[in-house]
């Protein structure tokens, strides 16, 4: 099925390329914009990373490491060991061989002065993706997690260091008054039929997107069609710290509580069918089976959605 609809989707990482994939099997890839968290960017080592742009890169273009849904499929660790052997680092945020290349052209292009959205689409277009990877800013906006024990860490600190085990008090996003929506992310919600939040962590990925002054409203203001998708299945999540954070927030773990904290700004909700049926006023609710343990589960339910949605309009 090729749609005629422009369908922007906003995303994170791990958990949003799922659908990412399946709504890459059933959409051209010339109607698909991702805007893209940049919450979890950091330099390391004198490298910018950009984990979820990377992750949505290496899955679109069949390049990730399948074990891990991020960095690359059948890499090595020969710097790293290198680093950690002879130079002393600590290896604690793993980065294969084959991965470098990615944040050494991303790192030149940048010190040379492009955007990360300029850098972005060279590296996209050397990895034959057709689709648009839009960073959510051009700016710098790192997630800040505030601890119970460990203070305040930066995210990749908090996520992989840590180990996601330090109990969450807040969430901050570092220098966000300063961010802008990047023109062409502006440009592809204006020209969007249909936009769509993928199944990422609401608190980790997409509230950095949402934290980009004005864009709610702008979403919020937008004529068309806004679908979350839910990451809550189950009552719990599949993968990752999105019930552990909503604990620690004081959050009910539900879905409902999920399509709440996307409230006013969406129309539809995808809630999986496992979880207890929930309503809320005026919100249209497809109930589906979210879980995408393979290929065709992911491509079966971009389909789905996308034909529940273009049903509202018969
Ligand atoms: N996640 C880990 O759990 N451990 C790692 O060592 C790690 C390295 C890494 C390197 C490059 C990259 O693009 C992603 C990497 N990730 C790693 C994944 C990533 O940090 C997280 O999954 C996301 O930031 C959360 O969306």
């Amino acid at each position: 099925m090729a749609l005629d609809e422009n369908i922007v989707v906003l995303i994170g990482g791990v958990g949003g390329a799922k659908l990412a994939l399946g709504l890459a099997q059933v959409v051209a890839a010339e109607r698909l914009t991702f805007i893209v968290n940049t919450g979890d960017d950091f330099w390391h080592l004198g490298l910018k990373i950009c984990p979820d742009l990377d992750t949505l890169m290496y899955t679109l273009s069949g390049l990730v490491d399948p074990e891990t849904g991020w960095g690359r499929a059948n890499d090595s660790t020969a710097a790293l060991q290198s680093l950690a052997t002879n130079y002393g680092f600590e290896p604690w945020f793993r980065l294969g061989d084959k991965d470098l290349a990615t944040h050494l052209v991303r790192t030149d292009l940048l010190r040379r002065g492009h955007t990360l959205t300029d850098a972005t689409a060279c590296l996209t277009e050397r990895l034959g993706i057709r689709s648009r990877l839009l960073p959510m800013t051009d700016a710098e906006m790192p997630t800040i997690i505030e601890t119970k024990d460990h203070g305040a860490l930066g995210f990749q600190e908090y996520f992989v260091r840590h180990r996601w085990q330090p109990i969450v008090t807040s969430i901050k996003h570092k220098d966000c008054r300063l961010a802008q929506l990047t023109t062409a992310a502006r440009h592809a919600l204006r020209n969007a039929d249909i936009v769509l939040i993928a199944p990422s962590n609401p608190w980790l990925s997409l509230a950095p997107i949402l934290a980009v002054p004005g864009l709610r409203a702008f979403l919020a203001g937008l004529p068309l069609p806004i679908v979350a998708v839910t990451p809550i299945i189950g009552g719990a999540a599949v993968k990752g710290p999105t019930a552990k954070i909503m604990s620690e927030l004081n959050i009910e773990i539900s879905a409902a509580s999920v399509a709440n904290f996307y409230r006013n700004m969406i129309s539809g909700f995808v809630d999986d069918c496992r979880n207890e049926a929930f309503t809320a006023n005026g919100l249209r609710i497809l109930r589906a089976d979210t879980l995408m343990t393979d290929l065709s589960a992911k491509t079966r339910l971009a389909r789905e959605i996308l034909a529940w949605i273009k049903g509202w309009t018969r």
